[in-house]
């Protein structure tokens, strides 16, 4: 049976490379499988957050999620730190996992880099995510490029942990989209377009107005020579401004490489900024349709309850695996 996993860390204003890379997935995934779509709270506290700030966006984000297509009658939705057992699964996996993989996470390099003080936590956060999708049974896991070394990590510590203690986990498999699965920043195409980068300028949140997201596609940084051309090595402005305009228009690149030979970038940007205006204008007016929140968190709830259930039967296995104490 197959079962997909996944999460968004409420850590900034979801941005078109969340949704591009992982949320749009997500909508489609529900229809094939047993889903369940996690905000992962915990994994924000990795970083200095604001309690305020936190709790709003934790519902944004789940908010977000339905309003990009997610149905709460087919995929569980919930948060992380309502089911105790993400926490506690962590901990176990912690003995289980060594120094030297954790040290390897290019996230972690990225994150920790030039900063003085860094708390255990960012250096432990991908043991907290192979114990969210181990949990599940996950089969499946749709991510952005970003996260692949992290479910690679997740499977080494599964198949390790099977060896030592018999058949306990499921193995489980990233789902990366072969395109558009890494989108970049617009003001530097050679970084990831991330949420909590600092420059604004670089991303564009999935509730951003039109009058300002337009200014970004405007300014995107692209090359001098004016020849739109799908080329992420020598041409990566274009080419990602060319993903985005591919991924939001269900229109294959080489087409509207073929449409726009011959024109400047300007006007495949005036044409992207109507695209996007038109698909985030639909997800941003189901967004304000969610705006009960006292409804939002009955399914927030019934996820956790559902989740726990889940969660509950894995925990068991591996406390009896590891030789924990349990009363019956
Ligand atoms: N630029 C991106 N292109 C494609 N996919 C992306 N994802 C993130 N950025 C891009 C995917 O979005 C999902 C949720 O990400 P996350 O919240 O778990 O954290 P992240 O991967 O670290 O994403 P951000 O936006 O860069 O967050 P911050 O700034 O907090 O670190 C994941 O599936 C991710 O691959």
């Amino acid at each position: 049976m197959k079962r997909i996993f996944s999460g968004v860390q409420p850590s900034g204003n979801l941005t078109i490379g969340n949704y591009l890379g992982a949320i749009k997935q997500f909508v489609q995934l529900q229809h094939e499988a047993e889903a369940l779509y996690c905000v992962v709270d915990l994994h924000a506290l990795t970083v200095p957050q604001d309690p305020d700030e936190l709790r709003k966006r934790s519902r944004e984000i789940a908010r977000i999620y339905l309003a990009c297509g997610v149905d709460p009658q087919k995929a569980t939705i919930f948060l992380q730190s309502h089911v105790k057992e993400h926490a506690e699964l962590g901990w176990l996996l912690q003995c289980a996992t060594y120094m030297g993989e954790l040290s390897r996470m290019t996230q972690f390099k990225d994150k920790s880099s030039g900063k003085s003080a860094v708390h255990v936590g960012l250096f432990t956060y991908p043991v907290l995510m192979a114990a969210d999708i181990l949990l599940y049974d996950t089969t499946h896991v749709p991510v952005g490029e970003d996260q692949k070394q992290h479910i690679e990590l997740t499977r080494d510590i599964a198949e390790r942990f099977n060896h030592r203690y018999g058949e306990v986990f499921v193995i489980p498999e990233a789902e990366i989209q072969a395109f558009g699965a890494r989108i970049m920043a617009l003001d530097d195409p050679s970084k990831k377009m991330s949420k909590s980068a600092e420059s604004e300028a670089s991303r564009i949140a999935i509730l951003e107005p039109v009058d300002v997201f337009r200014k970004k596609i405007m300014r995107a940084v692209t090359d001098t020579d004016n020849e739109i051309r799908f080329d992420p090595e020598r041409k990566p402005g274009i080419s990602n401004l060319l993903t985005i305009y591919s991924l939001f228009a269900d229109e294959p690149v080489e087409s509207l490489v073929e449409r726009y030979a011959g024109q400047g970038y300007g006007t495949l940007k005036k044409d992207l900024v109507e695209v996007m205006s038109e698909k985030l204008g639909a997800i941003q007016r189901r967004y304000e349709q969610w705006n009960d929140e006292a409804e939002l968190d009955r399914i927030l709830a019934r996820g956790a309850e559902k989740a726990r259930s889940l969660a509950e039967q894995t925990l068991n296995r591996v406390k009896d695996a590891m030789g924990l104490v349990r009363f019956s």
